[in-house]
């Protein structure tokens, strides 16, 4: 296996492994290796069946489609027999129906943090990727952290923030009323979170807002709450935290929803069709604590 740095924040290559075969030594190096390059590794050139990506998702955690349920909108798009594997893809079967989620993602997010337990890590495997196009994008919420003065650090780490399913289904654009369904808004998908989480791995403090899924923060007046959240995201997207990935064909992505979010952009007409494992966290605790 040979790794190399992506970008400063996140972000690691990884070439000349294959994920199916590691032993525990190796398997534990990678998950230290993607620790220390924030959260982000880039697998390159991978074989997987479906069985073989749960499999080795599995090593990670617990999955949603297994230990947990998806937010109910979430359902017709896992791939059938394999409920873990969530399908992202703009393309559909030959009766018209979709082969999974279109422009899945196309906000900055961190997957599932409107949960008691949200997301530890995803897995996302591209099958089929755009020749050009279709990058996603990462933003460091540790280096994000790291990089505000120590006066808004210490304001922030009391703080808590409502997250809420119904922030991206309503204000994203991306959900059409024929993708929600009732369930999606009925308290399960709404949870309150600490604004500075104590990574569990690596013990350092990181952010835990996204504009995706975060509603407001608690105690304050919406238009405070705004503008606050508001700084924070424009902080984050700024391109030192932020690594862009040109997807190639069998690159398997490993993210940590704990200290990064996502946005997947949406700028492409030829087919995309990915598969995403995703492991189920411990609920986050506060740096404070
Ligand atoms: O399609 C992508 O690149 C990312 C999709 C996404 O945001 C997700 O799976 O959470």
């Amino acid at each position: 296996m040979h790794v190399s740095r992506l970008s400063p924040a996140l972000g690691a290559e990884v070439i000349n492994s294959d994920i199916r075969s590691l032993s525990n030594d190796e398997f534990a190096r990678l998950r230290q290796t993607w620790n220390e390059a924030g959260g982000l590794l880039v697998i390159r050139n991978q074989q997987l069946e479906a069985d073989d990506q749960v499999a080795f998702a599995r090593r990670f955690g617990e999955l949603f489609g297994e230990a947990d349920q998806f937010q109910e909108s979430v359902l017709k798009n896992l791939l059938p027999g394999q409920p873990a594997l969530y399908r992202v893809s703009n393309k559909v079967d030959s009766s018209g129906e979709p082969l999974g989620r279109a422009r899945a993602g196309t906000y900055w997010h961190s997957d599932v943090s409107f949960r008691r337990q949200p997301a530890q890590a995803s897995l996302l495997y591209g099958i089929e990727v755009p020749d050009h196009g279709g990058d996603t994008q990462f933003a460091s919420l540790s280096a994000a952290y790291n990089g505000l003065s120590e006066a808004m650090q210490t304001l922030l780490q009391p703080l808590n923030a409502v997250h809420d399913f119904r922030v991206a289904a309503v204000s994203s654009g991306t959900y059409s009323t024929a993708d929600l369904n009732s369930g999606d808004f009925d308290g399960a998908n709404r949870w309150t979170h600490p604004v500075v989480v104590r990574h569990p791995e690596t013990t350092k403090p990181t952010l835990y807002v996204n504009p995706g899924f975060t509603s407001h923060l608690e105690g304050f007046e919406r238009t405070e709450s705004d503008a606050l959240l508001g700084y924070l995201y424009q902080h984050c997207q700024r391109p030192e935290f932020v690594y862009r990935h040109r997807w190639q064909p069998r690159d398997l992505l490993i993210w940590d929803n704990r200290c990064t979010m996502h946005c997947a952009i949406s700028d492409y007409t030829a087919d995309r069709y990915l598969h995403r494992a995703t492991v189920i966290a411990d609920t986050p605790v506060s740096y404070m604590a």
